[in-house]
């Protein structure tokens, strides 16, 4: 990788928070890096005292089963407790806790002590479909309220929760419920989405069907009840038809609003499972990813709190689906911990039109915004139209997740939604990692279009080259002497543990030591590739398996795609290479117009010209094949295995966890008519 072209480098601009912006932070003191670092087990328990314990820790950290992590050691805690409870005591309980909005037009505000109150009455329900401390409750809901409730009556009885998005098939569902041995599983008839109802209960149903013999009662909200049939004058609301077994099946409505508001905590170890979930790798079997209570709620709730810097009066909205990591972190225990009102949204972007998001700031008054690049990328290519008829004033911070943010992007979403008052955080970590690892903090950092800058107080992040040698070093002392000239790349590892680090995979500790473990031993490895420019910032390249080796040259696809978004003409791109007898790996591009540009064979020679300009000529793509949609996963990463395929002309691989499976078949379709 030391070869790598220097492309993202000539990107050189650099902004400055505003005065005012330092002036309110959370954190604006430079010296906070060198103070965590010195001590960094002193830094996360300072934070971890925050939180209410019911007893103390005695071990801040224990690793010597490495790389079983232990934090705090002893300490008793409940995270529901947490998050709900201890605000409500100390006077918040009139606060609103969640704002939701659900794709039709429906609303609902829940205060703190609203929430509580319905979190406790199911908590209590739960017990009462028999699920105990460490049972494992599968969680299968649309984004409406009730599924963060879940998630927290979980935590309240010592459930263990695996959420899993609402997006997948019967087949994932049935793999992920009987990897966790679940007892019960939480749905709903179904939850809204362009305008449709996504069928949940009936996957459920399906799921059951192949065989999950650990599960014993499905408890079925009803979002979506149309009146349903009528039978001797009794309704049967449309989520009763077909399938519904008698005995295992639990209707919401007859259960939960029966039950006692009032259900103690139960008292957890540090160290108990809060929650299992599987993450959405583009191969192989899903992974299990288990996270524990004490480590985890104090890496949210400090990362959240420096981050996202949040005040009294902020409403926080992260776009994510609480079946992805960032929903479990940055909408339900880092937000709730810190006591901030958050937004839940229900639907599409686009539903009923382009400018949902816009319209949701503008009548929520949002003041924080988390999104992914793909959905930026998504709007630049919708067009200014839709923000810019939208009162967007309220928002005083951005934030990036899920993949590298291209600097085109980065610059559109700070000049058309933040509209040059907001930073931009752009935070890089994992399903793994729990929390947020390497950021800007909005009060401090110089932030740079497309770079995430720099570790977490109290994180350390490297880089290592393939023999494992921290690369970083030597470079930093170089830029400390005022030498470095140009970055150094290579592979992101982390070198220390931290509190909110993945505790294995479910029942595969074998595989959990080989993924993250074995390839640099001691020390784990992410997957992902990435350079260190001369001001000491992280610059993300993807995951590893994505970097090209193109006639001797290491070129990451990111380089690519963000030279092609760089054309004025290219709303979105994916790059892979595909195997080349000459060079081993050539370069295809799949590329998406913005709406005004019409596809024709000069502009895809412009396109090669143009990555050949900004990159190299080892660097012009082969093939640019111009493409109305890119085959994505439904938490919007690009599968480029998938590309792989159309372009060395293979049988498509698995294609299950695709957000819509036409995209693939119609791309080789048109790869194999304009190839060349
Ligand atoms: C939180 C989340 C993790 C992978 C990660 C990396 C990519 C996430 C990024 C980013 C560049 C960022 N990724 N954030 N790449 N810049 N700010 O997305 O978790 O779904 O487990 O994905 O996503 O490749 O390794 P998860």
């Amino acid at each position: 990788m030391s070869e790598t072209i220097q492309t993202l480098l000539q990107e050189s601009r650099s902004f400055p928070p505003s005065a005012d912006f330092v002036a309110q932070a959370n954190q604006s003191d430079p010296g906070v890096y060198q103070q965590a670092n010195a001590d960094y087990l002193a830094f996360w328990e300072g934070w971890a005292r925050q939180l209410d314990w019911i007893e103390p820790w005695h071990t801040v950290l224990d690793w010597s089963g490495a790389p079983f992590a232990k934090w705090f050691v002893g300490g008793k805690l409940n995270a529901c407790h947490n998050c709900l409870d201890r605000h409500v005591a100390n006077g918040l309980g009139g606060k609103r806790a969640i704002v939701w909005e659900g794709e039709p037009g429906d609303e609902r505000t829940l205060t703190y002590a609203q929430l509580l109150e319905e979190v406790a009455r199911l908590a209590n329900a739960l017990k009462a479909l028999g699920v105990g401390k460490g049972d494992r409750v599968c969680v299968y809901l649309p984004m409406v309220p009730e599924l963060a409730m879940t998630m927290l009556a979980c935590a309240r009885i010592g459930a263990t929760h695996s959420v899993v998005f609402g997006g997948f098939s019967a087949e994932s569902l049935y793999d992920r419920i009987n990897d966790a041995g679940a007892k019960a599983v939480v749905t709903a008839d179904g939850g809204w989405r362009r305008g449709g109802i996504v069928p949940l209960k009936k996957a459920v149903d399906d799921a059951l069907a192949m065989g999950c013999p650990t599960v014993e009662k499905v408890l079925v909200l009803n979002r979506t009840g149309d009146a349903g049939t009528v039978t001797n004058g009794i309704a049967t609301p449309a989520y009763d038809r077909g399938g519904w077994v008698d005995g295992r099946d639990v209707r919401w409505e007859d259960l939960v609003p029966n039950q006692s508001a009032d259900c103690p905590c139960e008292p957890m170890d540090s160290e108990d499972l809060l929650y299992i979930l599987y993450t959405s790798g583009s191969t192989g079997k899903p992974k299990g990813i288990v996270h524990t209570t004490g480590g985890y709620l104090t890496g949210v709730y400090a990362t959240a709190q420096w981050v996202f810097d949040y005040k009294p009066d902020d409403v926080f909205w992260c776009t994510a689906d609480c079946g992805w990591v960032t929903g479990h972190s940055y909408v339900v225990y880092g937000p709730l911990a810190n006591a901030t009102t958050v937004v839940m949204y229900e639907g599409a972007p686009d539903t009923p039109d382009k400018d949902r998001f816009w319209r949701l700031i503008e009548k929520h008054r949002i003041t924080i915004l988390y999104t992914a690049p793909t959905a930026i990328r998504a709007f630049m290519k919708w067009g200014t139209e839709y923000p810019d008829r939208c009162d967007l004033s309220s928002l005083r911070l951005l934030g990036s997740v899920g993949e590298p943010i291209n600097p085109e992007a980065w610059m559109w979403y700070q000049e058309h939604i933040g509209r040059f008052r907001c930073p931009i955080v752009d935070t890089w970590w994992q399903t793994e990692t729990g929390a947020i690892m390497i950021s800007p903090l909005p009060g401090i950092t110089h932030t740079k279009p497309g770079s995430a800058t720099r570790a977490f107080p109290g994180i350390r992040a490297t880089i290592f080259n393939d023999q494992g040698e921290d690369v970083s070093t030597e470079h930093m002392e170089r830029v400390d002497r005022g030498e470095a000239t140009h970055a150094v790349g290579g592979y992101l590892v982390i070198t220390q543990p931290w509190p909110s680090m993945l505790r294995g995979i479910y029942g595969d500790p074998e595989r959990f030591r080989q993924v993250y473990w074995s390839r640099f031993p001691g020390t784990y490895f992410t997957g992902d590739g990435a350079k260190l420019d001369e001001d000491g910032c992280f610059w993300l390249l993807g995951r590893v398996d994505d970097i090209m080796l193109v006639a001797g040259h290491n070129i990451s696809t990111m380089e690519v795609e963000s030279a092609l978004v760089d054309h004025p003409a290219v709303a979105e791109a994916a790059v892979i290479g595909k195997q080349h007898e000459l060079k081993g790996q050539a370069i295809a591009a799949f590329v998406i117009v913005r709406a005004g540009f019409v596809a024709s064979e000069a502009l895809v020679k412009e396109l090669k010209d143009h990555v050949a300009k900004k990159i190299g000529p080892i660097a012009r793509p082969d093939d640019v094949i111009i493409t109305a949609e890119l085959p994505k996963t439904r938490s919007g990463k690009i599968m480029r295995r998938l590309l792989r395929d159309v372009a060395e002309g293979r049988a498509l691989g698995d294609t299950t966890t695709l957000a819509d499976a036409a995209v693939v078949g119609a791309l080789k379709d048109k790869y194999e008519h304009t190839e060349g």
